[in-house]
């Protein structure tokens, strides 16, 4: 790797014509989030390559992530044409995927104020998440296997916890229209990895594409089943809806029949609510996962957590939201499993919508950007022994909540994530709650959880074995 000419200017990666740095990329046999921190060390924290002809820049420390996110966070809220997205979202009518526009910011607001709804003053997503936390248990329980991988039935429970958000449907486990959603969900993430070849090369779109082609099949799949939602919701309108909305789809489509009823489209509100539905149960599953999985490696974790939970809530009844401010532990462990492993280790792409510039060097319109929010997770000047699973950090000398800087699980400014405080309030009602009546354990034949992950389009752990166990108090009572 080489600095190309000028004091002044990004070090960019070695190119050929077409391919640009790819061979590069592809010889390293790095995830990106790896390959990009490993670059960093070597040529500092902002460079550049080419994926194919897009001259990209990568961004490497908190310093410049602010800049973009933040400081210039409007010149860069732009996000590049994808062949995937375009299919996923009917050409941008989405919020994640599509381009800065005026429509886009309305749009954006209007799901905002519909997550809202959902949020802190409302009672009803401790019961959801309470009635789904139930049968989890059920069936964790039940299966009284010595151990098993807990990823099917965490995925069922946070997808059910989705589906009543977003349209009211609560299922059984076991249900079939439930098995279908899970179903169609695993085959657009298998699919939409971040970085496809037709993402870079969108001609390619014109030859016979198996991932294409089955990435389509379950748009549809999905599309079928929203419409199907849709149409219901609107059924049961009246021009006099008074009170709460019952679900987010219920709050889009009062959103949409308001001032914007022009421009926020029927396709909107399905995409809205596909989008909401995706990253509702990817992200919130993942982290999960990960978490279980570094509490198999440190015992010691779960168990200050539990002594946290038992002297701030007992047994006696569930864990609520306005326990949150009393278990500043539990939400020490839940920030930790986010810095650690970073659901998005590389935001969405970003690209700059004007000329403008980062770290003193100009940027031109269009330049994509990615956010390596890996290497800033892992920066060794700003967390000590970063590959170290320590919830601590997030505590200052007295156990209270502390913010360390160079942690931003959730990106920043006009692009930060929409779902973020429903996230964390599902995040901490799951895992206070599960932690409130079991505990995990690693089985005695097991080896310890792998925790490097695999990247697709967010960053799973591998499959690992678990055994659950009822804690004596909880079970005493309950079980
Ligand atoms: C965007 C993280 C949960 C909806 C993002 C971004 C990140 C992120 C890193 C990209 C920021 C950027 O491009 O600069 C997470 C994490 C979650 C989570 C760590 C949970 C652990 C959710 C949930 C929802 C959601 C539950 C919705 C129900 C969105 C949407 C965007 C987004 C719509 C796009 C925002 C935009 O481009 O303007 N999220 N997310 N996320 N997230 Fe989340
Ligand atoms: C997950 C699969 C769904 O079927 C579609 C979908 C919609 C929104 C995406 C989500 C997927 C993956 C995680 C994303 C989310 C938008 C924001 C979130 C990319 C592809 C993150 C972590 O940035």
């Amino acid at each position: 790797f080489h600095r190309t000419s000028g004091a002044k200017s990004v070090p960019c990666l070695p190119r050929i014509p077409v391919l640009g740095s790819l061979p590069w990329v592809a010889a390293a046999g790095l995830p990106p989030h790896l390959l990009f921190t490993r670059i960093s060390k070597r040529l500092g924290p902002l460079f550049s390559l080419y994926l194919g002809p897009h001259y990209t820049l990568v961004v490497n420390s908190y310093d410049l992530a602010r800049e973009v996110l933040l400081t210039r966070g409007k010149d860069f809220a732009g996000r590049p044409n994808m062949v995937t997205t375009e299919l996923l979202t009917r050409g941008g009518k989405d919020i994640a995927f599509c381009d800065y526009s005026p429509l886009w910011k309305s749009h954006r607001r209007l799901v905002h104020n519909s997550f809202t709804l959902f949020g802190e003053g409302s009672g009803r997503l401790q019961e959801i998440v309470q009635a789904a936390v139930d049968d989890l248990l059920d069936e964790l329980l039940s299966s009284r296997r010595r151990s098993f991988d807990p990823s099917a039935a965490v995925t069922r429970a946070v997808t059910n916890v989705v589906c009543t958000l977003v349209f009211s449907a609560t299922y059984r486990p076991k249900d079939e229209e439930l098995q279908e959603v899970i179903r169609y969900n695993n085959g657009i993430v298998q699919t939409i990895a971040t970085g496809a070849l037709v993402d870079i090369y969108p001609w390619l779109k014109y030859f016979p594409n198996s991932c294409l082609t089955k990435l389509k099949k379950c748009i549809k799949v999905r599309d079928k089943l929203l419409q199907q939602k849709l149409d219901q919701h609107k059924a049961q309108m009246t021009d006099s809806d008074s009170g709460d909305p019952c679900d987010l789809l219920d709050a889009l489509l009062r959103g949409q029949k308001g001032e914007r009823s022009n421009v926020i489209s029927d396709d909107h509100v399905l995409m809205t609510a596909a989008e909401a539905f995706g990253a509702g149960v990817e992200t919130t599953s993942t982290t999960l996962l990960w978490i279980i999985a570094y509490l198999l490696h440190h015992p010691e974790v779960q168990t200050r957590a539990q002594k946290e939970l038992e002297e701030q809530v007992g047994f006696d009844r569930p864990v609520r939201i306005s326990d949150r401010t009393h278990l500043p532990f539990v939400e020490a462990v839940i920030q930790e499993g986010l810095r650690i492993r970073p659901v998005s280790p590389v935001l969405i792409p970003h690209t700059a919508m004007t000329q403008s510039s980062l770290g003193g060097h100009p940027v031109q319109p269009g330049t994509r950007v990615l956010v390596n929010m890996w290497a800033i997770h892992h920066q060794p000047k700003d967390w000590d022994q970063p590959d170290l699973f320590k919830p601590e950090r997030f505590l200052d000398d007295r156990g209270e909540r502390y913010s360390p800087s160079g942690f931003l699980p959730f990106g920043a400014g006009p692009r930060v994530c929409v779902g973020e405080s429903l996230a964390r309030l599902e995040l901490f009602l799951f895992l206070s709650s599960l932690l409130q009546r079991v505990s995990f354990s690693l089985p005695p034949t097991e080896p310890a959880p792998n925790l490097q992950g695999r990247l697709g389009v967010v960053l799973q752990p591998l499959p690992y074995q678990v055994t659950v166990t009822p804690r004596p108090g909880w079970g005493g009572k309950q079980l």
